[in-house]
Formats: C-alpha cells, sequence, structure tokens
C-alpha cells in the first residue's frame, strides 16, 4: 500500500496524476501550507524537507517527483509508464522531466517564494521580473520537442511520465505572471489533451482542482 502526501494543485499533483495513470492501489492524504501542515513534527518525519509529493511505501519513503515518477512506473510494468527497452529514451524521459524540476520550477518558485532566494520585496519584484523571459525560454525549448517529435505526446506516439510533468508546469504557466502561454500553441494543445484522460480528471477531482488554473489557489 502506498500513501501520497500531496497539497491540492501543488506540483504533488505530477505524482498524484502517475499514480492514477498506474492503476495503483494508494491512499491520497492532503496537507494544507496555509496551516503549515508542512513544517509540522508529524510531516517533517515524512519529509524533512518540508515539501510535497511525498510518497510512503512499505519499504521506505520516496520524494521529489522524478523519482517517485520512476518508482511507480518500475513497480506497476504494466501501465507501460517507461520504455523497458530503450535506454536512451527512458532517461530522455528522466532528463525531461528534472528539466521541469530543475529550471522551470525553480524560475516559478521566484513568484511562489521569493524569501527562499532574496529578502524584501524589491527583490522579491526583481526576481519576479525576471520569470516570464525565463519561462518563456524553457517552454520554447518543449515546444520545439513537440514539434519535432509530432506529437500528440512529449515523445511522440507513447505517452510517458513526462506527460504529467510538462502538464502541470504548463497549468502554472497559464496563470499569466510567469511566461506567456499564448506562445505556445502545441503545449496548449497537448494540456487540452491531458484534461480529457481519465487518471488526471480522477486526480483532479480528488484535489478539488477545476479545468481553469486561476481557480486553483483562490
Ligand atoms: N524538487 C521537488 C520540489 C518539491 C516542492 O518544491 N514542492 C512544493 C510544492 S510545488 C512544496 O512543497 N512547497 C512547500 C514550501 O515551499 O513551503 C519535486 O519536484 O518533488
Amino acid at each position: 500500500m502506498l500513501t501520497l502526501y500531496y497539497a491540492p494543485g501543488a506540483c504533488s499533483l505530477i505524482s498524484h496524476i502517475v499514480l492514477e495513470e498506474a492503476g495503483a492501489d494508494y491512499e491520497a492524504r492532503s496537507i494544507s501550507f496555509a496551516n503549515g501542515d508542512n513544517h509540522a513534527d508529524w510531516f517533517l518525519a515524512v519529509n524533512p524537507k518540508a515539501r510535497v509529493p511525498a510518497l510512503v511505501t512499505d519499504d521506505g519513503i520516496l520524494t521529489e517527483n522524478p523519482a517517485i515518477l520512476n518508482y511507480v512506473a518500475e513497480t506497476h510494468p504494466e501501465a507501460h509508464l517507461l520504455p523497458r527497452d530503450d535506454v536512451l529514451l527512458a532517461n530522455q524521459i528522466l532528463a525531461f522531466n528534472v528539466f521541469m524540476a530543475t529550471s522551470v520550477h525553480i524560475a516559478f518558485r521566484q513568484i511562489s517564494r521569493p524569501g527562499d532566494y532574496a529578502d524584501g520585496p524589491e527583490a522579491a519584484q526583481a526576481l519576479a521580473e525576471k520569470v516570464p523571459e525565463l519561462a518563456n525560454g524553457f517552454f520554447s525549448v518543449v515546444e520545439r520537442q513537440l514539434a519535432d517529435t509530432g506529437g500528440p505526446w512529449a515523445f511522440g506516439d507513447a505517452y510517458s511520465l513526462s506527460d504529467p510533468y510538462l502538464f502541470v508546469y504548463a497549468n502554472y504557466l497559464g496563470m499569466g505572471d510567469r511566461g506567456d502561454a499564448s506562445l505556445f500553441p502545441r503545449i496548449a494543445a497537448h494540456r487540452e489533451r491531458m484534461l480529457r484522460r481519465s487518471a488526471v480528471k480522477r486526480a483532479f477531482a480528488d484535489e478539488g482542482l477545476s479545468d481553469s488554473v486561476t481557480e486553483w489557489f483562490q
């Protein structure tokens, strides 16, 4: 039995969607950043980094979306979420996910958690002003990849772990203050495709999310 700790609409949604895609036997437990749950002693015992996602397994605890995704894919081979016969492609999928986690997410954190990087409102404004340029550059690379592979998924015909990864950050891009989603028609079409997947609908229902990202954090 697996337990996923998530916060509604946070990047833990990636792991949530993948658990649904895998048909995993799991329980999803919601925590609230606003209530400080992630800094409570009981949660720090789960994840000392005070972040979601965290996946509790019978054998131990895993954090970090890219690692959780690979774990779920490897323990649910029947879901075909990672190519087993193509080591290069499997690692290209991992590289895509790490790019999202370390470049796109960190750029967006300059808006969501500016205090991690510098102190004071002027610094926060300077950090936020840089984000659209950074994000537009990162998403241009992804838009080109979708053009090169021909879609419909991030790596072509086969749905992979990179699709929910892209989807979640494409949602945040649509918030309006962190890049220009209208520059990326292939990413927009990919998002629409993802919204139609039943695994995504189930994760959204669990987390109480609507299709419109502007309603997620109200
Ligand atoms: N590299 C981690 C990042 C996890 C992370 O930053 N999670 C955010 C939500 S998107 C969080 O828990 N933030 C709480 C905080 O910063 O206080 C991953 O990809 O899993």
